[in-house]
């Protein structure tokens, strides 16, 4: 999908114009990787533009910031107040909010820590994650390649080199004819999409991977947990086998670019009847409403810019 362009990218304290949001070519994180980033969307609501969960995707920054020991040079609430102020300038409604964290210029080789740690925030309007799969679902296929684990790579860290993992694994399944990976933990078990963390529904109850097989602790994921239970569905997180997911009633994919896309197939086996199930539809009509603020109910995740 070619960038839809906006007009100004906050760096560093500053709004720059699009074009000119540059940085060298020898800057730590284009050779090692080396940033943490974040991805929020900002919806139209009847109170205006507002960004959903935008308190806990920036506390998620912070923590990969963490993880790899970078001192963020902005506290938590001047980059809330950045992500807004992005929008605002923009003058956009609905778009995707996207703030990285990484080591820019100064020293070359691995050691990173004598790096300058700089911060931008663009934003740009995002269609669907994954097409047409947000409506008429996505076919899947199981990856080849095993999703990094905790003592390689931490996956609940968002970190731009993690993805380096998740590339392999889309480019494989894009190339098949395919519409998105899901990826198996180090021990086989189920563990998430190259972009999105993963659910089945059998027999009217939510399953979705735990903690420990190696995924993203997605904010939608999140989300999805407490809209299904607070619409009486009962929640398991566990580990899934492969095989389970090939006798799945329904299966869906939930991120914040993905939104809830619902799985119509997975490894050439269809899931239920092969066409997005009714709990799924459910849920993705209980989540369009909570983040267009028309569930008074959850108004406290959405922040007005
Ligand atoms: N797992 C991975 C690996 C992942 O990248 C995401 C988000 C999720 C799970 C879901 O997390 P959350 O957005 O908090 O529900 N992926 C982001 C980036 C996608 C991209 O291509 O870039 C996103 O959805 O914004």
């Amino acid at each position: 999908m070619p960038i839809e362009e906006a007009k100004l990218i906050w760096m560093d304290g500053e709004l720059v114009p699009w074009h000119e949001a540059k940085i060298h070519i020898l800057s730590h994180v284009i050779h090692y990787g080396s940033g943490v980033f974040e991805g929020m969307r900002c919806y139209k609501t009847e109170r205006g533009p507002a960004i959903f969960r935008l308190d806990d995707h920036i506390e998620r920054l912070f923590f990969s910031a963490k993880v790899y020991m970078m001192e963020i040079p902005f506290s938590k609430e001047e980059i809330i107040e950045a992500c807004k102020e992005v929008v605002r300038a923009n003058g956009l409604e609905e778009c995707y909010i996207r703030p990285l964290v990484y080591r820019g210029y100064g020293e070359m080789g691995v050691n990173p820590l004598k790096c300058p740690v700089r911060v931008a925030i663009a934003a740009w309007p995002w269609g669907a994650y994954l097409g047409e799969a947000l409506e008429r679902g996505a076919r899947v296929v199981v990856s080849t390649w095993r999703r990094i684990c905790g003592d390689v790579l931490p996956p609940t860290a968002k970190a731009c080199g993690h993805y380096m993992n998740s590339q392999l694994a889309k480019m494989e399944a894009i190339l098949g004819g395919y519409d998105e990976a899901l990826m198996l933990d180090i021990n086989g078990y189920i563990s998430e999409g190259s972009g999105e963390n993963f659910f089945m529904v059998k027999d009217g109850v939510i399953i979705t991977p735990p903690p420990e097989a190696s995924i993203l602790l997605g904010i939608t994921r999140d989300t999805v947990i407490r809209l299904a239970h607070d619409m009486g569905y009962t929640v398991v997180e566990r580990f899934i086998s492969r095989a389970e997911v090939y006798g799945a009633d329904e299966c869906f994919f939930t991120g914040t670019a993905a939104e809830i896309t619902p799985i119509v197939e997975v490894d050439g086996r269809k899931i239920g009847d092969g066409k997005p199930g009714p709990v799924t539809r459910k849920l993705q009509a209980k989540y369009f409403d909570v983040v267009r603020g028309r569930d008074e109910r959850y108004m406290h995740w959405l922040a007005f810019v």
